[in-house]
C-alpha cells in the first residue's frame, strides 16, 4: 500500500506476505516495523519524530555516507541519507510469500549544503524483501560521479526486546573490537563472550568480523539469525540510562526495550572507485 499525504506525497509503504508485514517511511527510506506472526520485532521510539525533520529513533535508519562524524563533523552525524526522502523504486517481486520494493536516493535530491561538504555524485538503490519470516535488506551504492570518493555506510537496527535480562548477541567471540562507552573509553579489545549481554551502556564496534552468522535473543520466544552480507564490521549499541536521558525523541523509558545490531562499513573508509558498485545488507529471519 503506498500511503500519501494531503499533497498526494508519498509517505509511507507498506508490505506484507502470509506471514510478514513491514513499513517503509519515505524519509530515510527507513524501514520502522516488521512485524512476524503477529509479533513487532524492530524498536520504534514513542517519541520517535516522524515528520521528516529528524532522523526517526528506531528501526533501520542507514547511515550513508559516514558514520558518526568519521569523514567530517561538517556533515550531520551518521550521513544524511537517513534525513533525506528518498525515491519511490517500484515493487520488484509480488507473491503471496514474497514482496519486494526498491528505493533510490541519488545526489539530485540532497539538500545542496551537504553537497558543497560533500560534492559527489552516487546513486543508492535500497531494497527491502518480505520472504516468508525473513527480511531482507541491501543497499547498492554505486558512484556515478567522475572521481573516485571514500564512505562509510551501516544499517542502523533496533530491535525489540521484551526483556533485556534475557536479551544477548551471539556469534562475536574472539572478534576484535572498539568500546566506545564511556567505560571502554575506546580502548580496543577482543571478545572473549559467546553471549554479550546488556547490563550497562554498550557501545562497540567490531571490525572485520569474518563471522556471517548472528543469533539475536530479545527476550521474546523466538531468536533472530542476522546473515551479513559483504559489509565487514558490526556494532552493537544499548544507550542504557545516562545516554538515554540526553536524547529527547528516545527517553528513559525505551532502553529496557531494545538493543542495536548493526551491519556496515564503519571501521575503515570504502574507496569507490568512478561506475563502481557496492553492495552490502543483511538478512534477518525470525527462528
Ligand atoms: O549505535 C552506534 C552509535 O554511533 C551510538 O554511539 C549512538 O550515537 C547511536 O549511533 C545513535 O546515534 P544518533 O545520531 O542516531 O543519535
Amino acid at each position: 500500500d503506498l500511503i500519501r499525504d494531503s499533497n498526494g506525497n508519498l509517505i509511507k509503504v507498506k508490505i506484507n506476505n502470509t506471514n510478514a508485514s513491514a513499513e517503509i517511511y519515505m524519509f530515510g527510506a527507513t524501514l520502522t516495523s516488521w512485524v512476524v506472526n503477529g509479533q513487532e520485532r524492530l524498536f520504534l521510539s514513542k517519541k520517535a519524530i516522524l515528520n521528516g525533520t529528524k532522523a526517526i529513533r528506531g528501526g533501520i535508519p542507514i547511515v550513508f555516507p559516514q558514520f558518526n562524524t568519521k569523514l567530517t563533523t561538517d556533515l550531520p552525524s551518521h550521513g544524511f541519507a537517513r534525513i533525506t526522502t528518498w525515491k519511490w523504486g517500484g515493487i520488484n517481486i509480488n507473491t503471496p510469500d514474497r514482496k519486494e520494493v526498491s528505493f533510490i536516493l541519488t545526489d539530485k535530491e540532497v539538500n545542496k549544503k551537504y553537497l558543497e561538504i560533500w560534492p559527489h555524485q552516487f546513486k543508492l538503490v535500497y531494497t527491502v524483501l518480505l520472504d516468508g519470516k525473513s527480511l531482507s535488506t541491501s543497499l547498492r551504492i554505486k558512484n556515478t560521479g567522475n572521481e573516485p570518493w571514500l564512505f562509510n555506510t551501516l544499517l542502523h537496527t533496533y530491535f525489540n526486546v521484551d526483556d533485556l535480562t534475557e536479551a544477548g548477541v551471539n556469534g562475536l567471540i574472539n572478534c576484535n573490537y572498539i568500546d566506545t562507552s564511556p567505560e571502554g573509553n575506546g580502548e580496543k579489545k577482543i571478545e572473549d563472550r559467546q553471549k554479550i549481554v546488556f547490563q550497562k551502556e554498550v557501545d562497540s564496534i567490531y571490525y572485520d568480523v569474518n563471522q556471517k552468522n548472528f543469533k539475536l535473543q530479545t527476550g521474546f520466544k523466538n531468536d533472530i539469525m542476522v546473515e551479513k552480507c559483504t559489509l565487514p564490521d558490526v556494532v552493537v549499541w544499548n544507550p542504557w540510562i545516562e545516554k538515554s536521558k540526553r536524547m529527547a525523541d528516545f527517553g528513559e523509558e525505551s532502553y529496557p526495550h531494545m538493543f542495536c545490531f548493526e551491519v556496515g562499513s564503519v571501521y575503515q573508509p570504502i574507496e569507490l572507485d568512478v561506475d563502481a558498485v557496492y553492495e552490502g545488507g543483511q538478512v534477518l529471519t525470525v527462528v
